[in-house]
């Protein structure tokens, strides 16, 4: 019996499996706004046979998108445009969840594949940056941002809660805060990007400040039964790791008691100099490490797109749902292949029917 191919719960929504798609940027939208390659993606990966599909960091305004192709959902019109991805990924059997976000001093970015560099302010398609404090990223992102007012902070607070609104109000049943990768809110929490003298800056309490008072507005607007979850960048990999890992920890039992469903355990990208230990699922162990010590259901990324590599994640208790990243950009039917892999009685079931009715004659 596969323990990926086990069903799972979290709040009034039920997954077929154990196989999730993580938010990936497809940096091909118009103003925000996204279009038929959104639906095909998304549509594609969920007729593979994932349980849920979560579509990519989508901006809750125009200056939190990394990238002049980033998805948007600022205003209602954006908004009504991922109907047919949520239709989409349902009628393909798997649940639509979307990630907001906001790139904080990481925005007004080109795409990967034309520089992945800062956008001069200048520039017709560059914006002035916004982060807690005017400390650059550096290396291919020089660009000093402005440091927030306490109005910023609350309106940037208001985006969220007004994106969760409308992401509910087109039909998605799971909602992901983008607090990982040294983005807005993960960089409030990072001593590398935050050194505000205010409420927000400081103390680990400070600096958790912004994400907590976000999850809890957000919370608000997003249903009790439907669940929210984090994406945390919980470690940096900048040599102060035990400290920062404590501290995420801790900020973790706390988004719990705010009202968050699962964590989705990522790093911090907080400064171009980190030592990540590239290796196939080195996520895990740390995953596990928040599962058991902030007792939250946890998943992660990284490494985990080889069929027996994900099922023993799960097996061993590491991760409550595994993200399967590029393995589905290059296969949107991972699912399939891993359910032959692992020798599922009836790996064709993880398909709609027309697919799966001639797929068991094999
Ligand atoms: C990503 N990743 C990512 N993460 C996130 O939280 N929000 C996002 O929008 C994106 N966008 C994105 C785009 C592309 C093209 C890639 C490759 C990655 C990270 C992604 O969700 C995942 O964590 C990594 O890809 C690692 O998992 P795999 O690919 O090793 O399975
Ligand atoms: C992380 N990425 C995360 C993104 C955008 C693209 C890159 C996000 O969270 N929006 C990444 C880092 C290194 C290698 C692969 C992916």
């Amino acid at each position: 019996m596969s323990a990926l191919f086990q069903p799972f719960t979290l709040k009034n929504i039920s997954l077929r499996n154990r196989i999730a798609v993580p938010p990936m940027c497809q940096y091909s939208a118009t103003d925000g706004l996204v279009n038929e390659w959104h639906v095909a993606n998304y549509t594609g990966m969920a007729r593979g046979g994932a349980g849920l599909v979560i579509v990519e960091a989508t901006a809750v305004s125009p200056e939190g998108r990394i990238t002049p192709g980033c998805a948007g959902i600022w205003n209602d019109q954006l908004a009504e445009a991922f109907v047919p991805v949520v239709r989409g990924i349902k009628a393909n059997g798997a649940v639509p969840g979307i990630q907001i976000a906001h790139a904080g001093r990481k925005a007004s970015a080109n795409r990967p594949w034309e520089g992945d560099d800062h956008i001069p302010n200048e520039a017709a398609n560059g914006w002035q940056t916004i982060a807690p404090s005017a400390i650059p990223f550096g290396a291919h992102l020089p660009k000093v941002p402005e440091a927030m007012s306490l109005q910023d902070i609350e309106r940037v607070k208001a985006d969220f809660v007004a994106a969760a609104r409308r992401a509910l109000a087109v039909g998605f049943e799971w909602l992901e805060l983008h607090f990982a990768h040294g983005y807005l809110a993960q960089s409030f929490f990072s001593p590398h990007a935050n050194q505000r003298t205010d409420a927000y800056g400081g103390s680990a309490d400070n600096r958790g400040r912004f994400l907590l008072e976000t999850l809890a507005a957000v919370r608000e607007v997003w249903p009790e039964h439907l669940p929210l979850t984090i994406r945390f960048g919980v470690i940096e990999f900048d040599g102060n790791d035990e400290q920062t890992m404590a501290e995420s920890i801790d900020l973790t039992r706390r988004f719990k008691a705010s009202g968050m469903d699962m964590m989705s355990v990522s790093m911090g990208f907080n400064t171009p100099t980190a030592q990540i230990p590239w290796a196939p699922a080195f996520m895990g162990p740390i995953a596990k490490r928040v599962r058991d010590e902030a007792s939250v259901p946890v998943s992660s990324a990284w490494g985990f797109g080889e069929p027996h590599i994900a099922e023993k994640a799960v097996e061993d208790g590491q991760l409550d749902l595994v993200m399967v990243g590029k393995a589905h950009l290059a296969n949107p039917h991972w699912a399939y292949h891993a359910a032959r892999e692992l020798k599922v009685e009836r790996p064709s079931w993880v398909l709609p029917a027309p697919y799966a009715h001639w797929l068991e004659r094999y």
